[in-house]
């Protein structure tokens, strides 16, 4: 078929393959949710219902999409981990930003629901994203590490602000001022003896956030079966199926890794 005279404006689009061999990660994080936080009443410095609908609609984008292996996800920021050898839309950085960017999204309103009940959503919200490579394992392994230290480090800071606001009557300020230059020690101090919290007992989810993995789980299921000429009886099956399962655990140390050996591919290719 003959080409017509606009067909040129395609030699405009630019190349955007990511480099074979590499890790595509792609991290979202909320627009402006610090507004979108106050507008719907998240309680502060956590809110249980809005990590619950960040890590559905984190599954949700597991599920849909090919190839990630691994998702971390605190505040209002996710992560996915591509396989290093994935070839899904020819590994091209915005085809794979854009989906997983919107179905996040578009799960986030989907699954609203679920989680904030009749509390209504006033208006959309959004995500945005960004690609990058890691050629290594350990560099993999490094950017995780450096999105649950901040995880860690901001969960600590709000923790003793709020605590600090809404048990010691402090003004956001005073409470701003008072933790200003305190080290992890005199915050974990702060908390333990004017506030008797042990912030070692604290939710893991807060302190660690969420990781997603692909884990082989056992399905059971129970049926009543009727043979010919046989009483009805009742069967168990059992099956083993893949299914995202959620951890908040530590992901810096070496455990998790060993335990979880399929999640990064081998380094010789
Ligand atoms: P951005 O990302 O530059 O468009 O601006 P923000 O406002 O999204 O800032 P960011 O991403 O650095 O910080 C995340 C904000 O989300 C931060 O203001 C606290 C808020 N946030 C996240 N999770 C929760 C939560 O569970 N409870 C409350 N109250 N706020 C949260
Ligand atoms: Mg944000
Ligand atoms: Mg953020």
């Amino acid at each position: 078929m003959a080409k017509s005279k606009f067909e040129y404006v395609r030699n405009f689009e630019l190349d955007d393959t990511c480099l074979r061999n590499c890790y595509i990660v792609v991290r979202l994080d909320g627009r402006n949710l610090h507004k979108f936080s106050d507008q719907h009443n998240f309680t502060k410095p956590n809110d249980d219902r809005a990590l619950g609908l960040m890590s559905r609609s984190a599954c949700s984008v597991m599920e849909e999409l090919d190839d990630i292996t691994i998702a971390y996800g605190q505040s209002d920021e996710f992560s996915f981990v591509f396989k290093r050898s994935t070839n899904w839309f020819k590994r091209r950085a915005s085809k794979l930003m854009t989906h997983v960017t919107s179905q996040f999204s578009s799960s986030f309103v989907f699954y609203w629901k679920e989680y904030f009940g009749e509390q209504p959503l006033l208006y959309p919200p959004s995500f945005d994203g960004r690609v990058v490579l890691y050629p290594s394992n350990r560099n993999v392994r490094d950017y995780l590490s450096w999105r649950q230290a901040d995880c860690h480090i901001n969960n600590l800071y709000n923790t003793a602000f709020w605590t600090l606001v809404q048990k010691g009557g402090l003004t956001t300020t005073q409470a701003e001022e008072r933790l200003n230059g305190t080290l992890a020690t005199d915050k974990n101090e702060i908390l333990f003896s004017e506030f008797n919290i042990n912030y070692n007992n604290e939710s893991s989810v807060y302190k660690k956030g969420t990781t997603l993995i692909w884990e082989k789980v056992n399905e059971t299921t129970t049926k009543q079966i009727k043979r010919p000429n046989e009483e009805e009886t009742e069967v168990t099956v059992t099956r083993t199926r893949k299914k995202v399962t959620s951890h908040s655990c530590d992901v810096i140390g070496d455990q998790f890794w060993d335990e979880h050996p399929d999640i990064l591919e081998s380094e010789q290719c």
